[in-house]
């Protein structure tokens, strides 16, 4: 089965819903960029302080920092026996740099499943969105509410709203994406790795509709 994949979507497309959901049934590293910054943040570490408004705002840090980020991040990982990536590359830049990162670790890409939602379908997800400041287990108000209110069913965590989830920050990240991700669509779907998943529906179908093009992969 095709194990080194990266998740590609808008804000609120599932990636983190989708990238937990595929480490574990895989047993292969999740590895998110957004996570790790906003563990800067909740840090208070040098980088977190820097980017902190930026990253609030619903801007993309800048790829000069990034690419140095990036290689830490992934250097903490054994990337052979595959990984699934969300929220990087986000720039043209960025996978240009991804590939020769893996090149030197003897990997590369196999796959890239790219998530379809509509926006107004974003706004409601994004708006309703609650992640546990212990876990990371994502959780939603209108879908996938936790069983007792403001408590993480998993670790007994404390649930908090994200700070970019505001919906001035939300328009601003759905117009970045368009302007500097969706580019990374035509790089992948040149190299033949793109494919397309719609992402509405529960949970559980769009994780049966990736497996499956994972499983036909091979
Ligand atoms: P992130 O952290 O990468 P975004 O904006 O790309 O953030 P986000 O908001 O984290 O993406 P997601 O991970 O795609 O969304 O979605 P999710 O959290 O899994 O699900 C969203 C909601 O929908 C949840 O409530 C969930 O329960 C529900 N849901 C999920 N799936 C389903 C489903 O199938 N059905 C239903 N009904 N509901 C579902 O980046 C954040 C910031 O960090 C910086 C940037 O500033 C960025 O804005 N950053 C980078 N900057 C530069 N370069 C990079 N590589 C960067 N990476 C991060
Ligand atoms: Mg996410």
């Amino acid at each position: 089965m095709t194990k080194r994949l990266v998740l590609f979507g808008p804000p609120g497309s599932g990636k983190d819903t989708q990238g937990s959901l595929i480490s574990t049934k895989l047993g292969i590293p999740h590895i998110a960029s957004g996570s790790a910054l906003r563990e800067e943040i909740a840090n208070g570490t040098d980088i977190g302080k820097r980017f902190q408004s930026l990253i609030n705002g619903g801007n993309l840090v800048p790829d000069e920092f990034m690419f140095e980020f990036l290689e830490k991040l992934l250097s903490r990982y054994s990337l052979q026996n595959g990984f699934v990536l969300n929220g990087f590359p986000r720039t043209v830049p960025q996978a240009e740099f991804l590939d020769a990162y893996l090149l030197k670790n003897a990997a590369s890409v196999d796959l890239v499943v790219s998530l379809v939602v509509d926006e107004s379908e974003i706004v409601k997800r994004l708006s309703g969105r609650r992640t546990c400041e212990n876990c990371g287990a994502v959780y939603n108000v209108y879908y996938y509410p936790p069983k007792v209110e403001g408590i993480c069913d998993i670790c007994g965590g404390k649930i908090y709203q994200r700070d970019d989830d505001s919906e001035e920050s939300v328009k601003k990240r759905i117009k970045v994406y368009g302007d500097e991700t969706l580019p990374l669509f035509t790089y992948y779907s040149d190299k033949k790795l793109l494919y397309e998943v719609d992402g509405l529906g529960t949970v559980d179908e769009v994780n049966s509709r990736i497996m499956e093009i994972l499983n036909d992969r091979n």
